[in-house]
C-alpha cells in the first residue's frame, strides 16, 4: 500500500506520526501475544513508528477499560488498541467480563473522544480464540488495529472542517 492512498478495501490507514496506545490483558497470555503481534505488525506495516507505539499490560480484560481510561485522560494517544481474549470455556462469569470490557471500552471512546479498537476475543474455546489470533480466522488484534487509526484519521478529518462547511445549514441569501 502506498502511504497516503486507501489499502485494498479503501480504507485509508497510513498511521504515520499517530501515537498508539495498545492496551492488552495478561489473563490468556498466550493468546493476548499472538492479538498483540498482529497488532504491532499492522500498525508498522501502516506506517506507525514503534516508538510512536506505548503497550500497556493490564491483569485480566476487565480492566482495559480503567488503563484505557486513564491513557485518553493523559492525552497521550490518538488511538488506543484494546486487546484480550475472554474464553466462555474457562469462566463461569464469561458474560460479566465479556459485557463488562465491551461497555468500558465504548464508554472511554465516546467519553473522553478517543478512537479505540476492540481486539478483546470473546469465544468458546481456547481453540476458537487461536483461530481468530493469527490462524484460520485472521488476526483479531491486527483488525482492531487498523481499526482504532481509521477512527483516529476521521475524527482528525472531521474536526478539521470549517464550523459553517458543507451540510451546515446556509443562511439565506441577500
Ligand atoms: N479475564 C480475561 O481477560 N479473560 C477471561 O477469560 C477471564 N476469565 O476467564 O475470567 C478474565 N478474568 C479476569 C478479569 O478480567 C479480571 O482481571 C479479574 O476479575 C480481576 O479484576
Amino acid at each position: 500500500m502506498k502511504v497516503g492512498d486507501g489499502d485494498a478495501d479503501g480504507r485509508r490507514v497510513d498511521a504515520t506520526g499517530l501515537r498508539i496506545a495498545i492496551v492488552v490483558a495478561r489473563f490468556n497470555e498466550a493468546v493476548s501475544r499472538r492479538l498483540l503481534s498482529g497488532a504491532m505488525g499492522a500498525l508498522t506495516g501502516h506506517g506507525a513508528a514503534e516508538a510512536d507505539i506505548a503497550v500497556h499490560w493490564v491483569p485480566g480484560s476487565l480492566e482495559i477499560p480503567f488503563a484505557a481510561q486513564e491513557v485518553a485522560r493523559s492525552g497521550a494517544a490518538d488511538a488506543i488498541v484494546c486487546l484480550g481474549a475472554v474464553i466462555r470455556g474457562e469462566t463461569t462469569h464469561y458474560d460479566l467480563v465479556a459485557g463488562g470490557v465491551a461497555q468500558g471500552v465504548t464508554r472511554v471512546s465516546l467519553e473522553h473522544r478517543v478512537a479505540c479498537g476492540f481486539g478483546v476475543l470473546t469465544t468458546e474455546s481456547l481453540e476458537q480464540a487461536m483461530e481468530r489470533s493469527g490462524g484460520k480466522h485472521g488476526n483479531k488484534g491486527a483488525d482492531a488495529a487498523l481499526a482504532a487509526v481509521e477512527a483516529a484519521l476521521l475524527a482528525r478529518e472531521i474536526r478539521s472542517l470549517p464550523a459553517g462547511g458543507r451540510g451546515a445549514p446556509r443562511a439565506p441569501a441577500g
